[in-house]
């Protein structure tokens, strides 16, 4: 008699994508080589006091140069996928004008060495590496003109790759690097000391300044995608990959669910809700004094520009609310102080966020597609064993979280792919070489690769399109 393994009971729709992901920055090195300019991430990392250990990126994993060799080790993962970034400063040094040829063919040979191997390539345009020269002569995303490099830009990598890279996101995280390089928060450490913590390049706007901010970046989202339909073959398919603020519902009744997509649509006004709707809501223009976002109604439709699917990096639970009667029609309910985390100070554990964030926006936005186009964890690693790496933490966390999004694909949220970050440990932006997300443990000092026990879990439940 045959027993139904797990395995065999929980299993992903034929065609599911296990992809691995990284971006530019955190692992390509090369800094200054071949024509490249320099990004705001290379001068925020070269200014002291702004990174743990005052690592920088300037090395990181020399992917650059051993391209080949991680290509190898995602075949034998068995990554089916892989999402890169193309670093804008590689393409185009200045941000605009005479794109430098060397940087473009060095993802030219990634790619064929990507599909060489049979793995899918997924092209992320903007992954924070904005060209100095935009943030010094226009004030990067201040300005409407950084919207319209970026399109100019995007056109340009589509229609050197298009033949090969059949998907493309537009922008990773907009809240990550808006929030974060324009504004930053200030943090009480200890006694009365406060620390700036925030992103390249580093300001600290207001909150009204940060609003027109946003709509430059959803501009040069929508601008993006306009670009690449005209610069790309046919079929070529785009969406962006936001890291979504998720309200969880702590009970599954319609009413409490209701309350989540309230406040879900809420809290994501100045980035999904917008690309998604076409509207800034009037709670979102009201805010800050109300004068601000300045824009057109030609300017909402550009952002709206329909999309062939929505990509969401998927970590943790913003938050969880439960129904009011009173507006707006939700309310935050506190996250007590033994609530779980994983290693990151940010990192709330929650695996059934990777069940509520796709059916949530599948509810509330309907999207053709939708793609994890992030998920993982930093964890430590134990190599005390046999010189094997070991990382139990990182096994449990995947394991859970794909549970739940199986879940969701069995209950026919459209989600066709997801990427693990990261393909290896990596430039883990503010925390240097100090927080590893790979499935793939980084020596930094000799570079050298090994594969850790998530790498093995990941392997098997790549092969079986099941969790594992
Ligand atoms: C993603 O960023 C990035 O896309 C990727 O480059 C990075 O390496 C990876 O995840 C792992 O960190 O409001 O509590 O969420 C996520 C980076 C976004 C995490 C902002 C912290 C602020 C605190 N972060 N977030 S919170």
């Amino acid at each position: 008699s045959t027993v139904n393994t797990g395995a065999e009971i929980r299993r992903f729709p034929d065609g599911f994508q296990w992809g691995v992901a990284t971006s530019s920055y955190q692992i390509e090195g090369a800094w200054d080589e071949d024509g490249k300019g320099p990004s705001i991430w290379d001068t925020y990392a070269h200014t002291p006091g702004n990174i743990h250990n005052d690592d920088n990126g300037d090395v990181a994993n020399d992917h650059y140069h051993r391209h080949h060799e991680d290509v190898d080790l995602m075949r034998d993962i068995g990554a089916t996928a892989y999402r890169f970034s193309v670093a804008w400063p590689r393409v185009f040094p200045d941000g605009a004008g005479a794109p430098n040829r060397a940087g473009i063919d060095f993802y030219d040979r990634l790619v064929d060495a990507l599909l060489a191997a049979g793995i899918e390539p997924y092209a992320t345009l903007y992954h924070w590496d904005l060209p100095q020269t935009l943030q010094d002569e226009v004030g990067g995303w201040q300005s409407k003109d950084t919207a319209k490099a970026f399109a100019d830009y995007a056109g340009y990598v589509s229609g050197r790759l298009g033949d090969r890279v059949k998907h493309y996101f537009t922008i990773n995280e907009f809240a990550s690097f808006v929030e974060g390089g324009y504004q930053g928060v200030d943090v009480k450490v200890g006694g009365d000391e406060i620390v700036h913590l925030g992103a390249a390049p580093g300001l600290r706007l207001s909150d009204s300044e940060l609003k027109q901010v946003r709509h430059h970046a959803v501009l040069g989202h929508g601008m993006a995608v306009q670009a690449i339909r005209a610069h790309g073959p046919a079929g070529t398919k785009i969406g962006f990959a936001d890291n979504i603020r998720v309200a969880v519902p702590t009970i599954d009744t319609p009413d409490h669910v209701a309350a989540a997509e309230r406040a879900t649509r809420a809290r994501n006004a100045g980035f999904m809700t917008v690309m998604l709707e076409g509207r800034y809501t009037d709670e979102y223009l009201a805010e800050a004094g109300g004068r601000s976002p300045v824009f057109t109604d030609e300017e909402l439709g550009i952002i709206a520009e329909p999309l062939d699917f929505v990509g969401l990096n998927v970590y943790k639970p913003g938050w969880y609310v439960e129904p009011s009667d009173e507006a707006p029609g939700y309310r935050d309910i506190p996250i007590n102080a033994s609530h779980p985390r994983m290693q990151s100070s940010w990192h709330l554990l929650d695996p059934e966020v990777l069940y509520w964030a796709p059916r949530l926006v599948q509810n509330l936005w309907n999207p053709p597609s939708i793609y994890i186009t992030e998920n993982g964890c930093g964890a430590s690693d134990v190599m005390a064993h046999d010189g094997r790496i070991y990382d139990s933490d990182r096994v449990m966390f995947l394991r859970a979280c794909l549970g739940q999004l199986q879940r969701a694909t069995s209950e026919g949220v459209p989600v066709h792919g997801y990427f693990l970050w990261s393909a290896q440990d990596n430039f883990e932006w503010m925390d240097g070489y100090g927080n590893r997300f790979g499935l793939v443990y980084v020596d930094f000092d000799t570079l050298e690769r090994t594969p850790k026990l998530s790498a093995s879990w990941f392997r098997e439940a790549a092969r079986r399109n099941a969790v594992v």
